[in-house]
């Protein structure tokens, strides 16, 4: 049973330890894709933020140099001289060194457009007189619609801002004014928060270059800001240019590449804005929390494991309970668990024989032991002997036969005791009690067939003969006084010739019981004879004996149930070293003296 529950026990913990495996195995490969998809969130965001700075700072640019713009449109002089269809070549050259030395725009470039289209000055070149207009769709479209407008665009010097704006004169449309700006203050700006830039015109507008500003190419791709970092323009060559393009940002070398495409006034992509950062300038701390969380989750699994575990124990251990009860209960032997004290448990067979009791707790509210009905006689076992408790006479001795006998109710019973110590708890034992009524009835029987005589149920001549000479040993032994009392029914032959044999048989059947009351438990009376009887009295002097012979010879001589008769005694002390033989004759020799000095009398000798 008990290793049956072990292995029962392991079996679940074993399916329990496959299926906590199995669960860490899915649920990591869970977190794997869960921090997957937070890694992925967390760029996605960092790229989004960075594409709204670039917007954010290209549109200030924007705006800005339009408003520098439409400043410089009210300029009478510069009205004049677009009328006149000739600006002179430093013409700005003052306002633009101011804006150099005082402002953001370090580079910017004017470009002023005649009414049909022609670039009629350059701020950074001489070179004009070009239908640029036609070239241009920003400046055709303030053009035709009068209108100002900012954009980015490439022309024939590069990749730039412009903010562009028509000029009147009287309501009359005189031609354009242009401010160009550059991406390189942008790049700056970016630079101060670790973020490198490298702004790229596409393959196809690179094409349309005639003049590049800053002279500076990628994979036929014009480099337009003048700090693009070498070891960046390596890594996007690494990657694959065209690759990076198509995404919003590509992770690649412990780097987060962000992709915001540049587009003109009709939404075309002619450039790229990408913009460099380093992984670890991302903020961790959502892996954090998400590790944090992992390890709650298993230490709760831990613990919950450890639950599961006590649960299971304390059901095998209920059914083991159970298991173990009916077991105890089919049995039809008393089963007890006790310990050295009390009784603890006991079967259903326990309450066939204490029927007064339905449960332990009410046996135990008036008993404490089943030893409380155990009756002391020598070969059962007794609630306590000298220095041992019963328990530990049949634990020490499990080689030995144990009996008990008790009084039940008025009824006396035999048991055969067994007792073993549990061994899951210490100072417990089961004990059985296996009913030998019936046999220790029959064997008693048997014993009394060979020992007493069948009419009178005394001790025989046979059992006096072997007992006599136990007891003078025993009173050599230890020392005590014995005595011998030995009588005889007065003219008993008289009886049976007058009343008959059967009155004679009543007579001694009756007069034996009389005796046989009249003395103590442990004095032996036996028919030695046809009407002759001994009693044998351990630990008595003759004097004690003369007065209990007397006293039975008075009550022989009261009683008269049957019919009167009288009975004569002779009484012995045993003498140290004296023979049974001879003790023997000297009791008859008094009880023949008692006859001889008139009968019905007692004598000492
Ligand atoms: P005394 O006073 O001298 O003892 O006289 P008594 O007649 O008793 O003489 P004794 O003791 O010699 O007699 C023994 C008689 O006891 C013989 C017999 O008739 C009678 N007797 C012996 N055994 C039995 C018995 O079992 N049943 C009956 N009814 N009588 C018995
Ligand atoms: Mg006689
Ligand atoms: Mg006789």
């Amino acid at each position: 049973m008990k290793a049956m529950l072990k292995y029962r026990y392991y079996f679940v913990v074993a399916i329990f330890l496959v299926g906590i495996m199995l669960f860490f195995m899915i649920y990591s490969n869970y977190i794997k894709v869960k921090q997957q998809q937070i890694i992925h969130q967390r760029y996605d965001s960092a790229a989004s933020a960075l594409q709204l700075e670039i917007k954010k700072l290209i549109l200030i640019k924007e705006k800005a140099t339009l408003g520098i713009a439409l400043s410089l449109t009210n300029d009478i002089q510069l009205q004049q001289y677009l009328q006149q269809g000739y600006i002179p070549v430093d013409y700005y050259k003052s306002l633009i060194h101011l804006y150099d030395k005082s402002t953001l725009y370090r580079n910017i470039w004017i470009q002023i457009v005649d009414k049909q289209g022609k670039s009629i000055y350059r701020s950074w070149t001489s070179r004009h007189n070009d239908m640029v207009a036609k070239r241009r769709k920003d400046l055709a479209e303030v053009e035709k619609l009068h209108k100002a407008i900012s954009s980015i665009s490439v022309g024939l010097y590069g990749l730039t801002i412009k903010s562009i704006v028509p000029i009147f004169s009287n309501k009359n449309f005189l031609g354009i004014l242009e401010i160009i700006s550059h991406f390189n203050s942008i790049d700056r700006i970016l630079q101060k928060e670790g973020i490198k830039s490298i702004v790229l015109a596409t393959k196809k507008q690179t094409k349309h270059l005639e003049y590049p500003f800053t002279k500076l190419f990628l994979q036929g791709h014009y480099i337009a800001n003048f700090d693009a970092p070498k070891e960046m323009q390596k890594l996007l060559q690494e990657y694959g240019l065209e690759k990076i393009f198509t995404k919003k940002y590509v992770i690649y070398k412990d780097k987060l590449i962000t992709v915001y495409p540049l587009q003109d006034i009709s939404n075309q992509t002619i450039g790229y804005y990408i913009a460099i950062k380093n992984l670890k300038s991302i903020s961790q701390r959502k892996f954090a929390y998400f590790q944090f969380q992992w390890i709650a989750i298993t230490l709760l699994l831990v613990v919950a494991f450890f639950a599961l575990i006590n649960v299971i124990l304390y059901y095998l251990m209920k059914q083991q309970k159970v298991y173990y009860k009916n077991i105890i209960d089919s049995s039809n032997n008393i089963v007890i668990i006790n310990d050295k004290e009390k009784i603890l448990e006991a079967n259903r067979t326990f309450f066939r024989y204490f029927t007064h009791y339905k449960t332990i707790e009410e046996f135990l509210q008036k008993h404490t032991c089943i030893c409380n009905f155990f009756v002391t006689q020598e070969g059962y076992l007794s609630k306590e002997d000298l220095t041992y408790k019963w328990i530990d006479t049949v634990l020490e001795t499990p080689e030995k036969l144990h009996k008990a006998k008790m009084d039940i109710d008025g009824k006396t019973y035999f048991f055969m005791v067994c007792a073993s110590l549990i061994a899951t708890k210490p100072d417990h034992y089961s004990v059985i009690f296996s009913d030998i009524t019936k046999e220790e009835m029959y064997k008693e029987k048997l014993k009394n067939l060979t020992i007493k005589d069948p009419l009178t149920n005394l001790y025989n001549r046979r059992f006096y003969e072997v007992n006599i000479e136990k007891e003078i040993q025993n009173a050599r032994r230890y020392g005590y006084p014995l005595s011998l009392i030995m009588f005889d029914i007065d003219f008993f032959k008289k009886v049976n010739d007058v009343h008959g044999h059967s009155i004679g048989d009543e007579i001694l059947i009756h007069h034996s019981k009389i005796i046989y009351n009249a003395v103590r438990k442990n004095d032996f009376v036996c028919r030695v004879g046809g009407e002759e009887f001994i009693i044998i009295l351990p630990h008595t002097t003759d004097k004690e004996a003369l007065k209990i012979a007397e006293k039975l010879r008075m009550k022989i001589e009261k009683d008269s149930t049957v019919i009167p008769i009288t009975m004569s005694f002779g009484v012995t002390q045993h003498i140290s070293g004296e023979t049974k033989d001879h003790f023997y004759k000297r009791v008859d020799k008094s009880l023949y003296r008692a006859k001889e000095n008139g009968r019905n009398r007692v004598e000492v000798g």
